[in-house]
């Protein structure tokens, strides 16, 4: 047996061996006896010292012109380009997604890193008119300080990239905790923006747990924003905890979305999306299809089209170019996916149509893999149509007309993505009106959004802020308004003057 790699912090411009709460290994889900690495377990202290470093970086990053430090961003885009095959296997092995999956995820990062640069050349404000005369109006998007990006592991390269390439090309610096699943593509990412050029206190990576690392940071009085991505039960609690010393926190939070299918859809087209939507990443998509609402005359058909599809997908491990399906990410991960189909069966009685079991027998021995799975008999009110599940768990649903489609959809707790498939232009635009969700998708899955739209939803998805696009610098900057008077003289605003 080979010493596995141990991985480390990098903090305050120094990369750290040791973490005050000790070490954690990372094993690949596909294959637990594969030691990933061991990395630093790190608690307040390191998020102090980090804190400390960017806060101190901040008053130099913030007057670097933004084009100048978009540049850096553009040139780590091109080192992702560069090192694409590497990371994306590594992150396989990290989090078990299958490698085309990675790619993309990488990818992403890339695009990201492009459109993020592109910002510095915009950063676009307002110049209005003033009241009085000789007086000049503009707002200006100032950086926040210092940020604090908690990001999950199912993404492990496209979310951190979200948050951090805007937060940097704004002015801001970072303070960076990945998901204890996935440090290994985190701390890559790091060693990137470093070989970019990034000075070294801008961006502070703290492996450790939510309750060490995490809690620190939100708690941190000279951390004005928290940018997270992960469950909604997570989310509510740093939105409570940071509220103590007035942060700006931008949620980005759970789904459970649905593509509705109508009777007049191209049901080929309309199974390869519920299909990808459902069992891509394995369902570990906040935008995963969990829910799908099939219209009456369709129903049996699609069910047994689509399970006839399911079937045939090869679960496995994704360094495996023919696997479709990987391993859940960790053992608690499928734990859950096998609680939810008991819950499925026993308390809400509905029908297994395909799969339900853990996989565990010979090539699965050593992973946490579980067969794509299908409910049939779905009522609305039911656990499995109300709860994310996150795993290859699909909930099927029967509706009589897209009145009661929408409804169907809209009754969860929940408003990340949806998708509708019609042919009919007039049912797509009133789905497109009356969907509860931050993200519909007309003709194709739930998932796949691109980076130059706003990604986030309503309800109980978020808070309000959006991700990607120029509206994710609505998170990463303060708007100040500037008012200049050229008169030469004292003029009131607001105070009535006599005409004449
Ligand atoms: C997530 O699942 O947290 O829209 C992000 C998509 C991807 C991003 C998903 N581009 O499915």
């Amino acid at each position: 047996m080979t010493e596995p790699v141990r991985f480390r912090n990098f903090i305050a411009g120094k990369w750290v061996e040791t973490g005050s709460k000790g070490t954690f290994e990372n094993r690949n889900p596909a294959d637990t006896r594969d030691v990933v690495g061991v990395f630093p377990s790190a608690g307040p202290e390191e998020v102090n010292e980090a804190v400390a470093a960017a806060k101190e970086e901040y008053q130099r990053w913030r007057l670097v012109p933004a084009p100048k430090r978009a540049e850096i961003i553009r040139h780590a885009g091109d080192l992702l380009a560069k090192h694409k095959e590497d990371i994306s296997r590594q992150m396989t092995r990290e989090m078990g997604k299958v490698l085309s999956e990675t790619r993309g995820d990488t990818q992403e990062g890339i695009d990201t890193a492009y459109y993020a640069a592109g910002e510095g050349r915009r950063l676009f404000g307002d110049t209005v008119p003033c009241e009085l005369p000789n007086k000049f109006g503009m707002s200006v998007r100032m950086p926040v300080g210092v940020c604090g990006m908690i990001t999950p592991w199912n993404f492990p390269m496209a979310i951190p990239t979200w948050k951090i390439f805007p937060a940097l090309v704004c002015g801001n610096t970072v303070v960076f905790k990945p998901a204890t699943d996935t440090p290994a593509t985190a701390v890559r990412f790091v060693e990137i923006l470093l070989e970019a050029g990034l000075p070294e206190k801008a961006i502070n990576i703290v492996c450790g747990s939510g309750g060490a690392v995490g809690n620190a940071i939100v708690d941190h009085p000279d951390v004005p924003v928290i940018s997270f991505t992960g469950s909604t039960e997570v989310g509510k609690k740093i939105a409570t905890r940071a509220g103590n010393t007035l942060k700006r926190v931008s949620l980005e939070l759970g789904g459970k979305n649905a593509q509705i299918v109508m009777d007049d859809a191209d049901l080929e087209l309309a199974v390869d999306g519920a299909l990808w939507g459902a069992f891509g990443t394995t369902g570990q998509r906040c935008t995963a299809t969990s829910r799908l609402i099939l219209h009456e005359k369709i129903h049996d058909k699609f069910v047994a089209m689509l399970v006839e599809r399911a079937k045939g997908l090869k679960v496995g491990n994704g360094l495996d170019e023919s696997v479709q399906v990987g391993p859940s990410v960790n053992e608690s991960q499928r734990a859950t996916v096998k609680q939810y189909v008991e819950i499925g069966q026993n308390e809400d009685k509905a029908t297994l149509a395909l799969g339900g079991k853990e996989l565990t027998a010979g090539e699965y021995a050593h992973g946490w893999f579980f067969e794509p799975t299908i409910f049939v008999g779905v009522k609305p009110k039911m656990r499995i149509a109300q709860e994310e599940i996150f795993g290859p768990v699909l909930s099927v649903l029967k509706i009589g007309d897209l009145d009661e489609a929408v409804r169907v959809l809209n009754d969860t707790a929940y408003g990340l993505s949806s998708s509708i498939y019609t042919r009919d232009v007039n049912a797509a635009f009133r789905a497109m009106r009356d969907i509860e969700a931050g993200i519909t998708y007309v003709n194709g899955p739930t998932i796949g959004a691109e980076v130059q739209l706003p990604f986030g939803g309503v309800k109980g998805t978020g808070n309000g802020h959006r991700e990607a696009s120029h509206t994710v610098l609505d998170t990463f900057t303060e708007w100040k308004s500037i008012y200049v008077d050229f008169s030469g003289k004292l003029q009131r605003a607001q105070i009535d003057v006599q005409a004449g």
